[in-house]
């Protein structure tokens, strides 16, 4: 599989400083920031900061210290979020994923029941 990655994809933007975000958490590793279009009461997007279009590119490609801090930056995401009645995480990847942004990002969504995973 070639993983093909787009620097002027507009996640590559925000982590340039090129665009503004609402930052919930950063790391050596990872940025976490508020989704533009909210799902949910909580709809956080945790991206790493290398240069990764995919999930499975991302756990293919990425060292283990980018992978443990991906990771740390989800958990802290989830601490001060406060999401102990749950969340969804979501990585949607190429075209039958509906990815939109071609830069590895898991959607953690929370504060509401989110209801079954698919609809049809
Ligand atoms: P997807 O690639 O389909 O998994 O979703 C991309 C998400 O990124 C979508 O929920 C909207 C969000 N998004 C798109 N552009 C921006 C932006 O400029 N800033 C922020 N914070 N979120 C964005």
């Amino acid at each position: 599989m070639d993983f093909a990655y787009d620097d002027q994809n507009i996640f590559a933007k925000i982590l340039r400083g090129e665009i503004p975000n609402a930052t919930v958490f950063e790391n050596d590793h990872a940025l976490a920031f508020r989704d533009l279009y909210p799902q949910a009461p909580v709809h956080v997007l945790v991206i790493p900061k290398g240069p990764y279009m995919s999930l499975d590119h991302f756990a293919r490609d990425a060292s283990a210290d980018e992978q443990v801090g991906f990771m740390q930056a989800v958990a802290e995401v989830c601490r001060l979020e406060g999401v102990e009645a749950g969340f969804r995480a979501v990585a949607n990847t190429r075209e039958d994923g509906v990815q939109e942004v071609p830069h590895y990002h898991l959607h953690i969504l929370a504060g509401r029941n989110l209801g079954p995973m698919l609809t049809r």
